[in-house]
């Protein structure tokens, strides 16, 4: 006897445009927007902003239909499923909104592999140790080339000055409008200096960043009284960190705002990006450097910054130290292990 088709029919053996249809991204017009606060081994920690529940901490997971897009500590998402946030629930995330910015890196010369760090920062902290291990200007380079390029407000926060001085060449980053803070192991000097650091942290969010062992996970204990960060110590022999945090994590702040410490970092490479847009970020500079020849390095004889430097006798050593604090940022090497760098 001929069977009808009912339901289970259409279920079982769609048409094509249903299936096509199946295909098409879900609207989710029930999710809810997180924050993600950590990310490790594809577990994110959101936390919820909007909602009944807003402030709840829930684990999830990057959906399939997201493809290989990365989800970083910063990015805002939206996420379906079990949002209790109820131990042992995994929620979904199923979109990455737009990102104002991001701190990405190079891990080779050639840029194939392009690793983003975090995302929506309004500040990052460079963090440099003034000796053990010794400070690198290749890094602090790097990381302000992204910083300028990207709008991100950086900072310089120069540790262990109660080891050695600061670094004569901190100057060249002064010159440039870079504020630059420091901390020492000095109980009469330290809380003084951690309070600084932490005035500049209120309702913002803020990262810290640097070479493994150079104290950022001490001062976020200090800035985040019950954040519990490992910390290590650096190795005699080689003078370097032992790599004690092993993932990006956010933390909020006591004043309002969120601080993220980051793993010590090995290499970041440039070679994705092209460090003269660094000009931009500096209107004065960026005003006479606009007159230069079309593609001027800015290092050339010819280069309008040099008539710029001369043009005023009462500000030229200001000027001078200025543009060769900028010209040093326009000349960084695209990629350097950094673990081997002189
Ligand atoms: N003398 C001195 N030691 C410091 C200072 N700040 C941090 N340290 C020490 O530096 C070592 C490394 O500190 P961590 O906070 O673990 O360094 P980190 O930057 O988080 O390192 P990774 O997690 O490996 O990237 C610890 O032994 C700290 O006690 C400082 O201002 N002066
Ligand atoms: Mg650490
Ligand atoms: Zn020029």
């Amino acid at each position: 006897m001929a069977r009808e088709y009912d339901e289970s029919d259409v279920r079982i053996r769609p048409t094509r445009t249903t299936r096509r249809r199946s295909k098409d991204r879900p609207s989710h017009s029930d999710s809810h927007t997180a924050l993600v606060i950590s990310v490790d081994r594809g577990r994110s920690g959101c936390v919820l902003q909007d909602g009944p529940q807003k402030g709840q901490l829930v684990v999830a997971m990057k959906a399939r239909e997201l493809g290989p897009k990365s989800v970083v500590v910063g990015d805002s998402v939206e996420i379906v499923g079990d949002t209790t946030g109820d131990e042992g629930t995994l929620a979904r995330i199923v979109k990455v909104n737009e990102r104002t910015n991001s701190l990405s890196r190079t891990v080779d010369d050639a840029a194939k592999l392009e690793r983003t760090i975090v995302a929506n920062i309004d500040q990052l902290l460079i963090v440099v140790a003034s000796a053990n291990p010794e400070p690198r200007r290749g890094l602090i380079d790097r990381f302000l080339v992204s910083a300028f390029i990207e709008k991100i407000h950086p900072i310089i926060v120069v540790t262990k000055i109660d080891v050695a001085p600061i670094p004569e060449f901190m100057e060249k980053y002064a010159a440039l409008g870079v504020e630059i803070m420091t901390t020492s192991s000095k109980v009469s000097d330290r809380p003084a200096q951690v309070a600084e650091i932490a005035a500049l942290l209120n309702n913002k969010i803020s990262v810290l960043v640097g070479h493994s062992g150079v104290g950022k996970s001490t001062l976020i204990n200090e800035l985040v009284p019950d954040a519990g960060r490992l910390t290590g110590d650096v190795n005699d022999v080689t003078g370097r960190g032992r790599h004690t945090s092993s993932s990006a994590v956010a933390l909020e702040l006591p004043g309002g705002g969120w601080i993220i410490d980051t793993p010590g970092i090995r290499a970041f490479g440039l070679a994705h990006r092209d460090p003269r847009e660094v000009v931009e970020a500096f209107p004065d500079l960026a005003e006479v450097a606009a007159t230069c020849m079309s593609h001027c390095s800015h290092a050339e004889e010819s280069c309008a910054l040099n008539q710029w430097i001369t043009a005023d006798p009462q500000q030229q050593e200001e000027r001078q130290l200025r543009v060769e604090s900028l010209r040093s940022l326009l000349d960084v090497k695209s990629y350097v292990d950094l673990e081997h760098e002189q």
